[in-house]
Formats: C-alpha cells, structure tokens, sequence
C-alpha cells in the first residue's frame, strides 16, 4: 500500500472534485481517497500490485485536469 498526494490542477469547484473522486473511486487497487479543490490535491492510498501510478494519473487527466506527484 502507497500513499500519495498529487498536485491537481484545473479543478474549479466541487462538481470537479466530485468527478475526479468518482473516477479514482470507480479504479481498482485504490483504496482512500481525498480530494480538495480549493487545494489542487488529491491525497491517494492504492495498491502498488493492482494499479500502477501512471494509470491513476492518465484517468484524472482524461477528465482534462493535469496531475503530477507533489513533491
Ligand atoms: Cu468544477
């Protein structure tokens, strides 16, 4: 298990954060979820054997944010 917060840009409001959170809750091997727009981040715990990274951030920026791991 891995957790992880990544910067998320692009989301403006609550119905952002809503569908992102729907995506992320909807992918297998993730397991928590925390979305804050207002923060532009998504603070997430997955299973490194089930999803891989990548694959998470390729879903968000489908919705049209952009993602990148917070360092
Ligand atoms: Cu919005």
């Amino acid at each position: 298990m891995k957790t992880i917060t990544l910067s998320v840009t692009g989301m403006s409001c609550g119905g952002c954060a809503a569908s992102v959170k729907r995506v992320l809750d909807s992918t297998e091997g993730v397991v928590a979820i925390s979305v804050n727009h207002e923060e532009d981040s998504v603070i997430l715990k997955y299973a490194e054997t089930e999803v891989t990274l990548d694959s998470i951030i390729d879903k968000i920026e489908k919705l049209g944010y952009k993602a990148e791991v917070m360092h």
